[in-house]
C-alpha cells in the first residue's frame, strides 16, 4: 500500500506537469484529492494495512496530500499570472496616439449681443435688474396703462397661465416693479426672455428684450434720442443709418420706434424687412404720467424715458442673419461661426 502511495504521487505530479489549462489542473485535483478521489480511496482502505504500518501509512498519506495540494495551488497561481500577462500584452495601450480633440462651446450670438449692449449701457450709468417671466396681468398690462378692454392688448398676443397670470409679453413690467421699490433717480436696464404668439422669419414665440428706464428731473425726448443714437452707433458702427418713427405705446407719450437700415438688402427691400428696407429694433418714449401715478411718483417733478429693444433683431442685423429662427435651432454649424 505504501508503494501504491508513491506511485500515485509520481503519477499525479507527472500529470500536473502536463496540464496546460486551469480546467485541467482542477480536474487533477478532483481526480486525486476529491471526495471520491484516488488518495481518499487509498485512505479509506487503511483497514487492509497491517497494524504496524498503519502510523507510517497515515503519515505518508498526509504528506502526499499536502504535497499535491501545494503543487496544485502553485500551478493555479502560475496559470493565473500567465493569463494576466497575456492579457496585458494583448491590451497594450499606445500612449503615443494623439488624444481626441475636445469640442469647445461658443457663447450664443444672442448672449454675446446681450453682454455687449449691457456693458455699453452700464457705461452710461444704467444698472442691471431682473424680473419674473411668469408675470401678473397687473404688471404686464394694468400698471402700464393698458386696462382690460384696451385695444393695445391685441398688439401683443399673450400666453395666459391662468386668469390674471401671463408669460410676460415684454420686459416693460420690470419698470413698474423697480419704481415701486425705489425713488428717483432711476437708471436701470433689464434683459430677459419674453413670450408672444408670433412666428415667422423675423418673429419667434420666445425672444429676448432689454428694457431701459431713466427717471430724473428735467429729462427730455432729446436725451432719449441722444442716448439711443450714441448707443446704437457703438453697436452697429458710426455710419449706420437709423431712423426714429412716431409710434404709440400706452405707457409712453410721446412714443417712437427705431429702425435700422436692413443689412440684407442695404435698404432696397427684401423678405427679411418685409420689403420696407428697414428693420424695427426697439420701441421707446417718455414715460406716461399715468404710469407714474401707479407707482406714486410725483409726475410734476419727475419725468423720464424708457425703451425696449429686441435682442434677436439686433443680432440679426449685426451678423447678417436672414432668419431669426436659426438662433433657436442649436445647430452647431451655425453657432460656431460666432
Ligand atoms: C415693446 O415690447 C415695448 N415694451 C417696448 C417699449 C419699452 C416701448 C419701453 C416704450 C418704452 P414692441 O412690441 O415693439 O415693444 O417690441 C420691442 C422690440 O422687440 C421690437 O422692436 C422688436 O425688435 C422685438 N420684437 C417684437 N416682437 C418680436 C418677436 N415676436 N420676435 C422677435 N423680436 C420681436
Amino acid at each position: 500500500m505504501i508503494e501504491d502511495l508513491q506511485e500515485l504521487e509520481d503519477k499525479a505530479i507527472a500529470e500536473l506537469q502536463e496540464a496546460q489549462t486551469e480546467d485541467q489542473i482542477l480536474s487533477i485535483r478532483t481526480k486525486y484529492l476529491g471526495r471520491k478521489g484516488l488518495l481518499t480511496g487509498l485512505l479509506r482502505n487503511i483497514s487492509q494495512v497491517p497494524d504496524a504500518q498503519k502510523p507510517l501509512f497515515g503519515k505518508r498519506c498526509n504528506e502526499v496530500k499536502e504535497l499535491l495540494s501545494a503543487r496544485i495551488e502553485e500551478k493555479l497561481l502560475y496559470q493565473f499570472q500567465q493569463k494576466k500577462e497575456d492579457a496585458l500584452i494583448k491590451e497594450k495601450i499606445d500612449v503615443t496616439l494623439p488624444g481626441r480633440a475636445v469640442k469647445y462651446g461658443r457663447i450664443h450670438p444672442v448672449v454675446q449681443v446681450n453682454m455687449e449692449i449691457c456693458s455699453i449701457l452700464a457705461s452710461y450709468g444704467f444698472s442691471v435688474v431682473e424680473g419674473p417671466e411668469v408675470e401678473l396681468d397687473y404688471y404686464n398690462f394694468e400698471a402700464l396703462n393698458i386696462p382690460k378692454d384696451h385695444p393695445a392688448r391685441d398688439m401683443q398676443d399673450t400666453f395666459y397661465i391662468e386668469e390674471g397670470i401671463v408669460l410676460r409679453t415684454h420686459t416693460s413690467p420690470v419698470q413698474v416693479r423697480v419704481m415701486e421699490k425705489i425713488k428717483p433717480p432711476v437708471r436701470i436696464l433689464s434683459p430677459g426672455k419674453v413670450y408672444r404668439r408670433d412666428s415667422d422669419i423675423s418673429h419667434t414665440p420666445m425672444f429676448h428684450q432689454i428694457e431701459g428706464l431713466l427717471v430724473e428731473e428735467r429729462v427730455t425726448f432729446g436725451d432719449l434720442k441722444g442716448i439711443l443714437t450714441a448707443f446704437l452707433k457703438k453697436v452697429f458702427g458710426d455710419d449706420t443709418k437709423l431712423r426714429f418713427r412716431p409710434s404709440f405705446f400706452p405707457f409712453t407719450e410721446p412714443s417712437a420706434e427705431v429702425d435700422i437700415i436692413c443689412v440684407m438688402c442695404k435698404g432696397k427691400g427684401c423678405r427679411v424687412c418685409s420689403h420696407s428696407g428697414w428693420l424695427e429694433i426697439l420701441g421707446a418714449g417718455m414715460v406716461d404720467p399715468e404710469v407714474f401715478k401707479f407707482v406714486d411718483y410725483d409726475y410734476e417733478k419727475y419725468n423720464g424715458f424708457a425703451f425696449g429693444l429686441g435682442l434677436e433683431r439686433i443680432a440679426m442685423l449685426k451678423y447678417g442673419i436672414s432668419d431669426i429662427r436659426l438662433f433657436f435651432e442649436n445647430d452647431n454649424r451655425f453657432l460656431k461661426q460666432f
